[in-house]
């Protein structure tokens, strides 16, 4: 019989090797000529499946509201110092990168992981908050540096907005927005923030769309593709930051020594 040789990697979501590239199957013939987008596109290379319209649409959304927000954040903060420092787009792009974490644009995954857990334990919005605070664990997706219960963020009520048009369920979202009205008792700028908005959103859409199991949504929370929005989105205002700072060849970065408290 025929010997296999040992191979060294697995991949299951693209294939290179016939007459044209295929998207978890898809070939790329069928994603252009049928009008697929960014988000059909997300869905079959991260989550091996074509999903329904207002799944991709949300999605597309999700990038599209996360792709910039504006020179001061820390993200674009870094690419813009680095750009100045006469580094590379890579480089640039990067470096803005690599602040994306649990306290800016990195808490997705842990508000959906948290969120799900205190949910589906039927944990009421006090428990959960009070439960987080004792094991010292701020509450992911809650609390926003500019952003307040006056101030609100227009992205998160967008968000909202059109899950509660399209989504056939937005149980995990209101729990979040039950949370958010606790946490706000506590401090106005407690509210449910753009992390946080999409971390409960998208429980409900991998719940709620009947195209995933409840192993693979488990699997999904567990390993953390949610920050992987961000990361991409953003990838977006990063790269025009550096464009920005190119085209207005902005000199070296030095913070001013008024700006800092030398102390000793
Ligand atoms: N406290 C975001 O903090 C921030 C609490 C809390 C319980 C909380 C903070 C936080 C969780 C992580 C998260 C995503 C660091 C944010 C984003 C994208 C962005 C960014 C942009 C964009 C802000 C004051 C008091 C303290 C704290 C308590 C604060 N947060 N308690 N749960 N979650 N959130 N990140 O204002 O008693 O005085 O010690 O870590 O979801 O990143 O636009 O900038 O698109 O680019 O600096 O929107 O909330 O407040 O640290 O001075 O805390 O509130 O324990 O209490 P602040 P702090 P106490 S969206």
């Amino acid at each position: 019989g025929k010997v296999r040789a040992p191979t060294h990697i697995i991949s299951t979501i693209s294939d290179d090797r016939g007459e044209e590239p295929c998207y978890a199957g898809v070939p790329m013939s069928t994603i252009i000529e049928q009008g697929y987008g960014v988000g059909d596109v997300i869905s079959l290379l991260w989550f091996k499946r074509s999903l329904p319209r207002y799944c991709t649409q949300f999605i597309e959304i999700c990038i599209m509201l996360c792709a910039d927000h504006g020179p001061c954040v820390s993200g674009a903060h870094n690419s813009i110092v680095t750009a100045r420092a006469g580094k590379d787009l890579v480089s640039s792009l990067v470096s803005g990168l690599l602040t994306i974490g649990p306290r800016f644009g990195g808490a997705i995954d842990d508000a959906a992981r948290y969120f799900k857990d205190a949910c589906d334990r039927g944990l009421t919005p006090y428990e959960f908050v009070e439960g987080m605070k004792k094991k010292g664990i701020r509450v992911p997706g809650i609390g926003h540096r500019i952003k307040s219960r006056d101030n609100r963020d227009k992205r998160v009520q967008l968000l909202q907005k059109y899950a509660h048009t399209h989504f056939p369920s937005v149980k995990y979202m209101e729990y979040a927005v039950q949370v958010e009205t606790y946490t706000l008792s506590k401090a106005n700028n407690l509210v449910l923030n753009v992390d946080g908005a999409i971390g409960s959103l998208f429980l409900d859409l991998l719940s709620g769309s009947g195209m995933f199991t409840k192993q693979e949504i488990d699997e999904i929370v567990e390993i953390g593709y949610l920050n992987g929005l961000f990361v991409l989105a953003r990838s977006i205002g990063l790269i025009g930051h550096t464009f920005d700072q190119k085209r207005l060849k902005q000199p070296l970065y030095r913070h001013p020594w008024e700006d800092v408290l030398y102390t000793k």
